[in-house]
């Protein structure tokens, strides 16, 4: 037999990968470690984003790294996947700032953005010289975004857009806005890019959350704001925010693989070291069992990530895929999370001991990008046909 190994139980990394996708996972691992981790504590407890980060990704290449040119990487979407795993690991938060940059402001300027917007943005996006926020999320209107109030109308020269975003990822510290309204002309969402000072542009930051502390978050307030001709993006509809979801929700997927992965080790080393009737409590069987259960799911998530990112690579690939994936990885991780919780006892209010961060952050990752009822009526209308959301 070949040995058996817990933190890779079904060699993903020895027999899954190729040799790019191994280099780009061990450059991301070695940054985050170095890097990232030293600065996490303090980044929770000030819930305080450092911005800088986003510059040391871009000169790795990690950001916007499945786009060819413009700086970019050009990497398959099991690297990007990867990419995510490692920067997860470490935090949520983190991963948030990464994947918003990447599929949600390069990924629609690259897709939609004519040539002169992508020259404009996307080499400072990909080094991390510039940072993005995507706006769909209203006060009013989060599961369901159609029935946004957000809306552009025409004027001279371009549009006005008026409006309030909230829960917005990087929004106080962005430069680059990527937000989607109702044009009143034709009552058709569409996508804006707008830049940071514009007349009328605001991102006020939402202070004092529980959970991903360490990215900012923030509103997006919009007083008829002028948007010139060229910042409008070329796709109609829900399906131009929804089809940069599916990339984010695939990197969700393989992100929180990482958050249970560190949660697992971080409660093994703790379950051996820490003695209690004259024992390890790794000894104890139902410690044994929570440590397997978590195993188990994430060796299974991890797997079921590389299989997606493949068909997605291929062409043969759907949404539904995306939304399978996002919500059982999202719920494992989170439940299994907070069980493994339990083997840290009192200590686990304490934040040096990571666990009970990681745990809250993974609440709010499962409720991004679609929360699981919403995955589960996704779903649940390609199984029988009928849509079940009204
Ligand atoms: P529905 O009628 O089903 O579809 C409207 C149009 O969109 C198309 N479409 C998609 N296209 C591409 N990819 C997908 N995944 C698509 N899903 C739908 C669809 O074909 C249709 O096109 P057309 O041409 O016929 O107009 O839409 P609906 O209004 O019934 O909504 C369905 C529902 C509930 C599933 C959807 O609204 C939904 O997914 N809600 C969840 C909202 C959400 O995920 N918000 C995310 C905000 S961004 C965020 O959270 C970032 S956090 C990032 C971080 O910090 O990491
Ligand atoms: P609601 O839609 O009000 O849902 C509340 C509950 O009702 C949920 O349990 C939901 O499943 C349930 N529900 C709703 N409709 C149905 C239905 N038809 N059937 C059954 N149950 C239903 N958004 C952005 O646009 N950009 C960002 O960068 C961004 N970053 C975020 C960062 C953070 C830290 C957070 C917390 C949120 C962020 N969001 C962002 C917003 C996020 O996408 C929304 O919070 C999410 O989509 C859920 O919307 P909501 O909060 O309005 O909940």
């Amino acid at each position: 037999f070949a040995p058996y190994e817990w933190a890779d139980p079904l060699k993903v990394e020895s027999t899954l990968l190729t040799e790019e996708e191994v280099a780009i996972m061990e450059t991301a691992r070695e940054y985050c470690r170095e890097k990232l981790a030293p600065r996490v504590l303090d980044a929770y407890r000030t819930e305080n984003f450092d911005p800088s980060i986003m510059a040391e990704m871009g000169k790795l290449g990690l950001l916007g790294a499945t786009i060819k040119d413009y700086g970019c990487a050009g990497v398959s979407s099991v690297a990007y996947g990867l990419i995510a795993r490692e920067v997860e690991r470490i935090d949520s938060g983190y991963r948030s700032a990464m994947s918003v940059q990447s599929s949600l402001v390069m990924h629609p300027i690259n897709t939609f953005g004519s040539a002169e917007l992508k020259d404009k943005y996307l080499p400072d996006l990909a080094s991390g010289k510039k940072i993005g926020c995507f706006g769909l999320t209203e006060p009013d209107h989060g599961s369901d975004p159609a029935g946004m109030t957000t809306f552009a109308e025409e004027t001279d020269g371009g549009f006005l857009l008026s409006g309030a975003k909230t829960w917005i990822s990087n929004s106080p510290v962005a430069d680059v806005f990527v937000v989607w309204a109702k044009c009143k002309w034709d009552n058709k969402i569409r996508g804006f890019v707008m830049e940071k000072g514009w007349k009328g542009l605001s991102a006020p930051q939402i202070k004092n959350k529980l959970s991903l502390r360490a990215s900012i978050t923030g509103s997006i307030v919009m007083d008829e704001v002028k948007v010139p001709h060229g910042n409008v993006l070329d796709v109609e509809g829900l399906k131009g925010p929804f089809s940069c979801l599916n990339n984010a929700r695939f990197g969700i997927s393989f992100g929180v693989i990482g958050a249970l992965e560190e949660a697992l080790e971080l409660s093994r080393e703790y379950a051996l070291q820490r003695k209690q009737f004259g024992k390890p409590i790794a000894s104890f069987q139902l410690v044994q069992k929570k440590l397997a259960d978590a195993s188990m799911e994430a060796s299974l998530g991890l797997v079921s990530c590389v299989q997606l990112g493949r068909l997605k690579d291929s062409g043969n690939w759907s949404p539904e895929m995306v939304s399978l994936m996002k919500r059982n990885n999202c719920y494992k991780a989170t439940e299994h999370t907070r069980t493994l919780m339990e083997i840290f006892g009192g200590n686990a209010c304490a934040d040096e001991y990571h666990i009970a961060r990681i745990a809250s952050n993974l609440h709010t990752v499962s409720t991004y990008e679609g929360t699981y009822d919403i995955h589960g009526l996704i779903l649940g209308k390609a199984i029988t046909g009928i849509q079940a959301f009204q």
